[in-house]
């Protein structure tokens, strides 16, 4: 096994510099997921602990679902600090950008910015830097850095660290879980954590209208000839008889991924007339993005999106024989 980052010398530097101040500031990413607000309240709950004052921010609010958890209706929603404390410490962020937050590194206060990540291709950005690309969940670093400070995980820390891993390894799916990611999470239940309450209020949360656009976007789910391709479309109509939100539509891309044959999935979604925007998904090798950059968008090579003007009939053509070359060339 990976030694662990108990040992780390920048774990132990970054103890010494929490235990060294009163004042902080913790955040994440905007649209702050289950391991950003479960790492960041999990943090919180240990410094307060040692007597430390800490605000937990972000650029954008909770999801719905996990404001039932403590701390979670008392994160601050905003995209400036004016007082970032005595260090402010950045939770899964490659880059400061990331955050969605300014002020910051700024001249307020002596800069010291704690840069805490499990993801490859972080920049290095902190004064204080703890990488480690082997946690499932940025909460597994959480948790070493909560029992290096020498506080007890109270069932407030766990209930975090446990949210944070269930949701970043998708329901413990994904094969960046590792022997000590179950450690942790039955370490997070003995100390109180109840796992089928967390789950009925993480995933058992949807609205009538997100049952109700899932349902009818997937019955008219169209595909190429060779059924690889999925594509679904949401035009204004379809939403308004579904009685469905924006926020409802959240995760149905990836539904059709689960289909076997399928290897990549577009998203129509009504903008204008004749205007969409474009969602892409796929599997593996199939660069997706390749296509968005055609249409002035971008993102990764498994989610991609862009902008379109056009018939639908004729762009869902264009964009499934895009598409297709792509699986063909994945597959050489
Ligand atoms: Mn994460």
């Amino acid at each position: 096994m990976t030694p662990r980052t108990t040992e780390s010398p920048d774990l132990a530097r970054i103890v010494s510099a929490l235990h060294a101040r009163q004042r902080f500031v913790i955040t994440s990413h905007a649209r702050p997921d289950g391991d950003a607000l479960g790492s960041g309240l999990a943090l919180a709950y240990a410094l307060r602990a040692l007597g430390k004052d800490v605000r937990v921010v972000s650029a954008d609010p909770p999801p719905a679902p996990l404001l039932v958890f403590p701390g979670m209706a008392d994160v601050v929603v905003t995209s400036h600090v004016d007082d970032p404390g005595d260090a402010v410490i950045v939770m899964e962020c490659g880059d400061l950008a990331r955050t969605g937050i300014t002020g910051l590194d700024g001249p307020a206060h002596d800069g010291v910015v704690i840069n805490i990540d499990h993801h490859i291709g972080n920049t290095g950005y902190g004064t204080l830097n703890w990488f480690d690309g082997t946690a499932a969940a940025c909460a597994e670093m959480v948790f070493d850095l909560v029992s290096a400070l020498g506080v007890s995980l109270t069932a407030e820390i766990a209930v975090h660290v446990y949210i944070a891993i269930l949701t970043d390894t998708g329901s413990f799916h994904y094969s960046s879980i590792t022997p000590r990611t179950f450690d942790i999470a039955r370490q997070c239940m003995e100390a109180g954590v109840h796992p089928p309450t967390v789950a009925r209020a993480v995933f058992d949360s949807n609205t009538i209208g997100r049952l109700k656009i899932f349902g009818a976007a997937l019955n008219r789910m169209t595909f190429d000839p060779s059924g690889q391709v999925a594509t679904l479309c949401l035009d204004d109509a379809l939403m308004a008889a579904c009685g469905a939100t924006g926020d409802d539509t959240d995760g149905l891309i990836n539904f059709p991924l689960t289909a076997k044959d399928v290897q990549a999935v577009v998203m129509f979604k009504e903008a204008g007339p004749e205007r969409w925007r474009i969602s892409m998904r796929s599997k593996g090798e199939v660069d997706i993005n390749a296509v968005a950059r055609r249409y002035g968008g971008g993102g990764h090579r498994n989610a991609s999106g862009c902008g379109a003007t056009g018939p639908l009939e004729a762009l869902t053509s264009a964009f499934q024989q895009q598409v297709l070359e792509q699986i063909a060339q994945a597959s050489v």
